[in-house]
């Protein structure tokens, strides 16, 4: 577990990783691509609402947009960020709280809403 010279990149794109990693399979069952089974959903959503929290302190420091996929307009429009860092959160502590309930349809759909607020801060804020 040496330290590279950027740190904190590594460290939020870590936890980005795992996050996608389980958000993945929640996105296979809204999809179809996976049956849908509930007790690995409730899981998987409790995993992805706890690491939503995690990523942030990784974008203390400016320097780390560094040979990065952060763009610098992170640091630029930081309250801007943060909200979209916020949405995500909510969408997913949500997706969470929904996930032993009944209504398979309102979780696919709060599946769909979580990716959202992927797609939100990436389209801005993440070098291609
Ligand atoms: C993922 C992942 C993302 C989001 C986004 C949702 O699984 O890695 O960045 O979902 O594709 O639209």
């Amino acid at each position: 577990c040496g330290k590279g010279p950027n740190e904190a990149a590594e460290y939020r794109e870590s936890v980005f990783k795992a996050a996608a990693w389980h958000f993945g399979t929640l996105g296979a069952m809204a999809k179809g691509e996976q049956p849908f089974d509930q007790a690995v959903f409730e899981e998987k959503a409790g995993i992805v609402a706890d690491l939503s929290h995690l990523p942030w302190e990784g974008f203390a420091d400016a320097g780390s947009a560094d040979g990065s996929h952060a763009k610098p307009a992170i640091w630029e429009n930081r309250a801007d960020f943060e909200g979209k860092a916020q949405d995500f959160q909510d969408a997913a502590a949500e997706l969470a709280e929904m996930a032993g309930g009944a209504d398979q349809q309102a979780l696919f759909a709060q599946v769909g809403k979580v990716g959202e607020t992927c797609r939100a801060c990436h389209t801005e804020y993440r070098e291609r």
